[in-house]
């Protein structure tokens, strides 16, 4: 994969996957809902998952759970600004989670460093919002919205089909001016997937990093985990370190977890046996 990306902004890459920490300040997010809610946390749970080995801290104040209902605009600013500019002024590199070119903006001025889109930058203005910046980008699949994206989605074939829509989505942030280096891919686990959507999809990773865009993976206690180990989202945990780990050796350059230290931790110990 190219050495380029991020190296500029954040840090070195090597050839070792990388961790984003979740930091939701939302009421409803399925796993910690409400737990961040209160700036004073968001902020301080950011700052632990830094320590804990976090290259990036990722800060969402929309949740895009199934079926949650769109924030406003101004509600999600005072959800996540706060955050967002107490992260860096503490020299976090921090991302963060919208679909609102609103939100972009403000986040970027206040000296974000990515912007991850489970929209894939489609909204009206988000790739001009982004493109002028020079931040990274994560650009990711979602079949259909959050209120309707678990109502039986189907496909003809997921991999091909979620493989053409982020090229698709690459080659548009490229054509309004954002450098391929800064683009990375997501294959969206759980956004109108089944489990048997998920299942293909994740035995793609390899094919879908060969495309050349850093891949991002989230499953951290998603649905999906509790599917495979009929857990509840608090007890996800091991789960969705053994499924970071395998995403990481299939090609993910970055996984999207709660659970950063042991990630962090799991990840170390497979680069270093398998080598
Ligand atoms: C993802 C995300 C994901 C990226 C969420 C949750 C739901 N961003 N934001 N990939 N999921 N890039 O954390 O379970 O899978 S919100």
């Amino acid at each position: 994969m190219e050495k380029g990306w991020l190296t500029a902004t954040l840090f070195a890459l090597d050839s070792r996957p990388i961790v984003m920490g979740i930091v939701n300040v939302t009421p409803n997010s399925f796993s910690d809902g409400g737990r961040f809610f209160d700036a004073p946390s968001a902020i301080a749970h950011g700052i632990a998952l830094r320590e804990a080995g976090a290259a990036i801290v990722d800060v969402g104040g929309e949740s895009t759970r199934p079926g949650a209902q769109p924030v406003a605009v101004e509600e999600e600013l005072g959800r996540v600004m706060p955050v967002l500019e107490a992260l860096v002024r503490e020299g976090v590199p921090v991302s963060v989670d919208t679909m609102k070119p609103e939100v972009m903006r403000r986040a970027i001025d206040a000296g974000c460093t990515m912007v991850n889109d489970v929209n894939a930058f489609r909204a009206p203005g988000a790739l001009e919002a982004v493109a002028a910046s020079g931040v990274d980008v994560v650009a990711m699949h979602m079949l259909g919205t959050p209120q309707t994206m678990q109502r039986d989605p189907a496909y003809g074939d997921v991999v091909a089909e979620v493989k053409q829509f982020l090229l698709e989505r690459a080659a548009a942030l490229e054509h309004a001016g954002v450098a391929r280096k800064r683009i990375a891919l997501d294959p969206g686990f759980g956004f109108g997937k089944t489990l048997a959507h998920n299942k293909a999809l994740f035995r793609a990773l390899p094919e879908l990093a060969a495309t050349g865009y850093p891949l991002v993976v989230g499953v951290s206690r998603k649905r999906m985990i509790g599917d495979l180990t009929g857990r509840e989202p608090e007890d996800r945990f091991a789960g969705s370190v053994a499924a970071a780990v395998l995403a990481a050796q299939n090609g993910a350059s970055m996984v999207r977890v709660h659970d950063v230290k042991e990630t962090v931790d799991a990840l170390k110990t497979w680069m270093e046996l398998s080598r």
